[in-house]
């Protein structure tokens, strides 16, 4: 082998374990420029050439011509490889096939929603219907029907949205029982599930617009007994059997005899002293409830010595308090979703 040939042989050794040593694509350019650049080792032996007898000079340079193929095919080899190895770095950043899948967002039931559509399935499997009506009613419906006559104090205690002298925002679901107990003749058995609004103050037990579920027996012989039993039996549905309820009495103009509905604090369990969530009594209130009154059946043409009846009223976001444990109602309408997606 010539001189040159042995000198190209070498070169070209040295040259692929250049490359086989570069880390990356900038390394690699370094080689190519060391060996195939303007000043690189080839170029000088091209340069070379020149001091070679004439006749020698053609077989010189195809040996060279030969030998920078051959290095230009490896280097574009080498090259390949690392962007094949680069876009394999990027696609096993990116993209773990392995990794478990984010779950989807399915959505969820509003805890309050699940409450009111619980409460009327029990009432449901008890025979009563299930009556939805306006959220705007005039005030008859909502107080003098309900013996609350238009200079009465009690129309203070339920502080509504007026929208004109004789329309507001329903303070109650009561309108819907009025409106059903005028359409129809004893027996009667429903339940009126719904929004409400009252002009409180928003705090952890209050808001502005709330759901309310009433409920209305009437018939021959309907008695306390009845209310009693089917209100523990809701609480017993809705909360399971660690929480009891209690009657207190109370007054309500709608109802006579009145009373207030508790069930045992979720927090305490009943224990009571330091409890923040029932200030130390150990119950928490869910409403009220009672024997329909005389001055309300005669309003309805009922007549007072046949029939009897009895009517709850029920704030929703109250039971959800004792339900799903927790202390706030705000907690039910502020859509922090990680926390009301627990609550099932
Ligand atoms: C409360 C009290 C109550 C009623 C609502 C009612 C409806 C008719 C006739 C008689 Cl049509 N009463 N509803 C009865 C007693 C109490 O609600 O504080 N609820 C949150």
């Amino acid at each position: 082998m010539s001189e040159l040939g042995a000198t190209l042989v070498d070169l070209q050794h040295r040259f692929r374990a250049a490359l086989d040593a570069a880390p990356d694509d900038r390394a690699l350019d370094a080689v190519r420029v060391g060996y195939l650049g303007r000043n690189g080792e080839v170029t000088q032996l091209r340069r070379a050439i020149g001091t070679l007898p004439a006749a020698e000079r053609p077989a010189a340079g195809k040996l060279i011509n030969e030998a920078v193929e051959a290095m230009e095919a490896v280097l574009s080899e080498a090259s390949t490889r690392f962007e094949a190895r680069d876009v394999e770095r990027e696609l096993a950043r990116t993209v773990d096939v392995t990794f478990p899948a984010i779950a989807p967002l399915t959505g969820s039931i509003n805890p309050v929603r699940r409450i009111v559509e619980d409460a009327c399935a029990y009432f449901r499997r008890h025979g009563f219907a299930v009556v939805i009506g306006p959220e705007i009613e005039p005030d008859y419906y909502n107080f003098d029907a309900l013996n609350i006559p238009a200079d009465h104090p009690a129309r203070e205690g339920f502080d509504s949205f007026w929208l004109t002298g004789t329309l507001l925002l329903r303070p109650h679901t009561s309108p819907m029982q009025i409106r059903t107990m005028q359409q129809y003749r004893p027996p009667i058995a429903i339940v009126a599930p719904g929004k409400c609004y009252r002009r409180d103050a928003v705090d952890a037990r209050h808001l502005f617009q709330f759901h309310q579920i009433e409920g209305l027996l009437i018939g021959e012989g309907i008695h306390f007994g009845h209310l009693k039993g089917m209100l523990a039996g809701m609480c017993r549905e809705l909360f399971g059997t660690s929480q009891s309820v209690r009657f207190r009495p109370s007054f309500f103009p709608f109802t006579e005899p009145s009373a207030e509905v508790d069930t045992t604090c979720p927090k305490c369990k009943g224990g009571g002293s330091h409890c923040g969530m029932c200030g130390g009594s150990g119950w928490i209130e869910l409403g009220g409830a009672g024997m329909v009154h005389p001055n309300v059946l005669r309003e309805m043409n009922y007549d007072p010595e046949i029939y009897s009846g009895w009517a709850f009223g029920f704030g929703a976001e109250r039971l959800g308090l004792s339900r799903y444990d927790v202390d706030d109602v705000r907690r039910f309408i502020n859509s922090a979703l990680d926390f009301l997606e627990q609550l099932q």
